[in-house]
């Protein structure tokens, strides 16, 4: 089956991924092996050198992983898909395939805390500086241009203060200086928005989030427009090795078929969750994209398709009340990741951010007294009664 490019994105969920039609199955099958038998010794060379075209080894490429791939990468308004084994083998592929030593990184100084740890420890290692800037500022990502910056990453919402960057205008940036500019896309998910219509040259997913939706898998996905960058990036992914697997890929593919109604949700109750939490007696600050005292709210208003399903807040009691609360919800569930179906609560300073030095999360505004909510698609209201009894310990 092939689909047309303009078909609408809830439609495109559902039937996005080619499906092996052998015998008429609806769903994409899930090819549970890792390598493939070659007719004779001409055709195993023949596909080795790219003259006849077909699979070889699932480390290498996989009509079940390709469907997935396939999939993401038309609801990105992409052209090809690399699924990885987590979102963070996505990053590093990104990173080993544009680097070089001497080279240079503008990267946001809110994101996942792994992601600004690679760059500091790995990368930094081989020569390769990174200088993390607020993005949502453009004339700080102006400034901290050099000759040798070859790449523009961008977190936007970032993890986990939801600050906001201007997409197009840090693509006009980078682009101007000869550099690419990456942006995570996990937060929003294809379907809130498309980093590509904004001048992205590389779109990166943490499929564990809202694409998978499930919380019971972990990978990634890299989405490019090029088909000389895709190359050479499906070389270096071999090399690497950080591929996602078969079944994965088929539980992803599964999990993508409800994004557009699971996002609709999502955003929904997070929505009337970040209302009732901006309007607390015991809460200090809301950061929602949302809500008009976003500080980025007019950027949010232009670039995205709803407001998504994260919130992050501090109460006026700091840590210590948080952690009272955090320590009390019986609906939500204290764990880390996001953009699953249920909602999940925890403390960025000192879970997913705690690789970071207090000195680095206090540039990036991380503070020590934020909590970050995954508004789930349970009943809004039975949510909203859980963070009350919850702040009442306060
Ligand atoms: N990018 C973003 C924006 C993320 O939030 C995460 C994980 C990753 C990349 C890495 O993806 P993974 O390798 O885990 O698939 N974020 C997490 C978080 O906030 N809590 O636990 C994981």
């Amino acid at each position: 089956m092939s689909l047309s490019d303009n078909l609408s994105p809830e439609s495109a969920c559902i039937h996005a991924g080619e499906v092996d039609d052998q015998f008429g199955a609806v769903v994409a099958p899930i090819y549970q092996t890792s390598t493939f038998r070659f007719r004779d010794t001409d055709h195993g060379a023949a596909l080795f050198a790219g003259t006849d075209e077909g699979y070889i080894y699932t480390r290498m490429l996989n009509p079940t992983i390709q469907a997935c791939e396939k999939a993401v990468a038309m609801l990105e308004g992409g052209a090809y898909g690399l699924g990885c084994a987590s979102g963070m083998a996505a990053i590093n592929t990104i990173f080993v395939h544009g680097l070089h030593a001497g080279d240079h990184v503008v990267c946001s100084d809110s994101v996942y805390g792994p992601t600004h740890t690679l760059l500091t420890t790995i990368f930094a290692k081989w020569n390769i500086e990174s200088t993390f800037v607020d993005t949502s500022n453009l004339d700080a990502v102006e400034r901290n241009m050099r000759p040798e910056t070859r790449m523009v990453f961008v977190e936007s919402p970032g993890n986990p203060t939801l600050v906001i960057s201007d997409i197009e205008r840090c693509a006009d940036i980078a682009h101007a200086h000869g550099a690419v500019l990456v942006v995570d896309n996990t937060f929003m998910s294809p379907i809130l928005q498309q980093p590509f219509t904004l001048g992205a040259d590389i779109v990166v997913h943490s499929m564990t989030k809202f694409l998978n939706g499930h919380a019971d898998v972990v990978a990634g996905m890299i989405v490019v427009k090029d088909k000389e960058m895709y190359q050479s990036m499906r070389k270096i992914l071999n090399q690497v090795g950080g591929v996602i697997d078969p079944f994965n890929s088929f539980l992803v593919h599964r999990g993508i078929k409800t994004l557009a109604l699971r996002m609709e949700r999502h955003c929904a109750n997070a929505a009337k969750i970040a209302e009732y939490l901006e309007r607390h007696e015991k809460v200090a600050r809301v950061f929602y994209p949302g809500l008009p005292s976003h500080p980025q709210y007019v950027v949010a208003q232009k670039q995205h398709k709803g407001p998504g399903g994260m919130i992050t807040f501090e109460l006026k009691g700091g840590i210590e009340a948080g952690k009272t609360m955090m320590n009390n919800v019986r609906l939500c569930q204290l764990a880390v990741s996001l953009g699953g179906v249920e909602s999940l609560i925890q403390h960025p300073a000192s879970m997913t951010h705690a690789c970071l030095t207090k000195e680095d999360r206090e540039k990036a505004h991380i503070t020590d007294g934020m909590v970050r909510l995954s508004v789930g698609i349970e009943n809004v209201d039975e949510l909203i009664e859980d963070l009350e009894q919850a702040m009442s310990k306060i």
